[in-house]
């Protein structure tokens, strides 16, 4: 199985968690993709459920899947949501998100989430968060200098900020910039997400402590659910 098998695999399993009459979060990213369209295929053959997608991104292949959207204004409680992760802690199952750039809808929808469910293929689990990939920090363009600036100040290597590959400076779904933090393995995840909470200018960062009810790793032969 290549990666792209393993991703899928893991999708589809989380996809089988999906019950009729469910409020689903949609996340963001390839392993998401694969899990919104096989919840599209349920769809055709009958299940009924309504979904909030964390991106742009994700809700134009939700609708193309034909997978009806709702709002929290119609819903403030999401019954599962399904979503993927750059790293997860193995064992803590702390997660690092957002290099996809859709950090703070998707904290704000599995934090509504009676149900967290983290797909993943073997490359995202790690032995310490930020071993691999930075923290992205997401800020208001308004003062992103400073920011930065603050951000070094508590050690962090910051690159900034993020550009889409065509070299144009990259925007998110809510108006902001990213930052990547690289802070090198990270010793105490939830000491430094309450130390990036405490910085004007950041709206959220990709730290996600104590979120995931269920980590879904796909290896060459199965999927592993992992649970906190
Ligand atoms: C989103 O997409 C993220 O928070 C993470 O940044 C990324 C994972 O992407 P992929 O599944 O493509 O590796 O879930």
């Amino acid at each position: 199985m290549n990666v792209d098998d393993c991703k899928r695999a893991a999708a589809h399993y989380a996809a089988s968690l999906v019950k009729p009459g469910m409020v689903v979060g949609l996340g963001t990213g390839s392993t998401a993709a694969f899990m919104i369209e096989r919840l599209g295929e349920r769809v055709a053959e009958g299940l009924d459920i309504l979904a909030i997608p964390t991106s742009e991104e994700s809700a134009a292949l939700a609708r193309a899947a034909g997978i009806k959207i709702t709002t929290f204004a119609e819903h403030s409680v999401v019954d599962i949501t399904i979503d993927g992760a750059d790293e997860v802690e193995r064992k803590t199952l702390h997660l690092i998100k957002g290099l996809g750039a859709a950090l703070l809808r998707e904290k704000i929808v599995a934090q509504a989430s009676r149900r967290f469910v983290v797909i993943v293929d073997a490359t995202k689990p790690v032995n310490q968060l930020g071993e691999r990939v930075p923290v992205p920090v997401e800020v208001v363009p308004f003062g992103y200098e400073a920011t930065a600036a603050r951000l070094e100040a508590m050690g962090a290597k910051v690159i900034c900020p993020r550009r889409k590959l065509t070299g144009e400076l990259l925007t998110t779904d809510n108006g902001n910039r990213i930052l990547d933090c690289s802070f090198g393995p990270i010793e105490d995840v939830q000491a430094l997400a309450a130390r990036l909470d405490g910085i004007v200018g950041v709206v959220e960062h990709g730290l996600f402590p104590n979120m995931a009810t269920d980590v879904l790793v796909a290896t060459e032969r199965e999927v592993e659910q992992w649970t906190p």
